[in-house]
C-alpha cells in the first residue's frame, strides 16, 4: 500500500525539468537594470514599429489599450542565473501589433526610454512567443520591472525582454544590442545555455 502522492511528485519532477541548464528556480521577482528607472508617463508614452523602408507606424498608450489582450503564465530565465515559473502577465501580442506591418525585415532592433537596446530575429517575436505587456501578478506593471510597458519574450533569456520599451526597428540585417555588443550571446536560448559569443 502507498501513500504517495502521485500529484506532489508529479508537479515536483515536472518543475525541475522546466529550469535550463545552468538556472535554478525563485520566488523572487529580483530587479536587474543597467540604469535609472526611467519615468515615463501613458499620456506622453508611443510605441513604434519601424520597417526596413522607414515606414513608421505608432501606438499611443489609447491606442494599445484598444486592442485585444492576452493573459499569458510562462516561465522567465534570466543569464545572472535565475529562473521564475509561472509568472502571469497581461499584454498585446506582437502578432496583433505586427499584423499590418509590411516588411521583408529578418531582424528586429528593440528600443527602450532611457536608450537600452536588444536585437532577436523578427520570428522570435511571432507565432504566439512575444507581448508588449502592461501587467503582471494581476496589477500594473511597476516601473523597476518595465512599466507602464515592457516587451516580453520568455522563450530567450530575459535581457531580451526590455523594460519601458519604446518601439522596435526592423532591419534587413542584424544588429547587437546592449549587452549584445558588450559579450553576451546574439541569440539567447536558456535551453542551449547561449549565455555568451560563442556558446
Ligand atoms: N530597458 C531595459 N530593459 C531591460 C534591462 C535593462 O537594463 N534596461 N535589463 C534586462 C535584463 S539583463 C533582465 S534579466 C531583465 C530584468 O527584468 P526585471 O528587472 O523585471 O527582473 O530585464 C531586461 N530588460
Ligand atoms: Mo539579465
Amino acid at each position: 500500500m502507498s501513500f504517495v502522492n502521485p500529484g506532489f511528485h508529479g508537479r515536483r519532477r515536472d518543475d525541475s525539468a522546466r529550469i535550463p541548464p545552468g538556472q535554478y528556480g525563485t520566488d523572487e521577482f529580483p530587479v536587474l537594470s543597467a540604469g535609472p528607472t526611467p519615468n515615463v508617463r501613458t499620456e506622453s508614452w508611443r510605441f513604434t514599429v519601424t520597417t526596413e523602408g522607414g515606414v513608421v507606424h505608432e501606438w499611443s498608450w489609447a491606442d494599445l489599450m484598444a486592442l485585444p489582450r492576452e493573459t499569458p503564465t510562462v516561465d522567465i530565465h534570466c543569464v545572472t542565473k535565475w529562473s521564475k515559473l509561472d509568472t502571469t502577465w497581461e499584454g498585446v501580442s506582437l502578432d496583433t501589433l505586427l499584423e499590418d506591418v509590411e516588411t521583408a525585415a529578418d531582424y528586429a532592433l528593440v528600443h527602450s526610454y532611457g536608450g537600452y537596446t536588444t536585437n532577436l530575429p523578427l520570428d522570435d517575436l511571432l507565432d504566439g512567443q512575444a507581448w508588449i505587456t502592461f501587467g503582471y501578478d494581476g496589477e500594473e506593471l511597476a516601473p523597476e520591472h518595465g512599466g507602464p510597458a515592457r516587451l516580453l519574450v520568455p522563450h530567450l533569456y530575459f535581457w531580451k525582454s526590455a523594460k519601458w520599451v519604446r518601439g522596435i526597428e526592423l532591419l534587413l540585417q542584424d544588429e547587437p544590442g546592449f549587452w549584445e555588443t558588450l559579450g553576451y550571446h546574439e541569440y539567447g536560448d536558456p535551453w542551449r545555455e547561449q549565455r555568451y559569443a560563442g556558446d
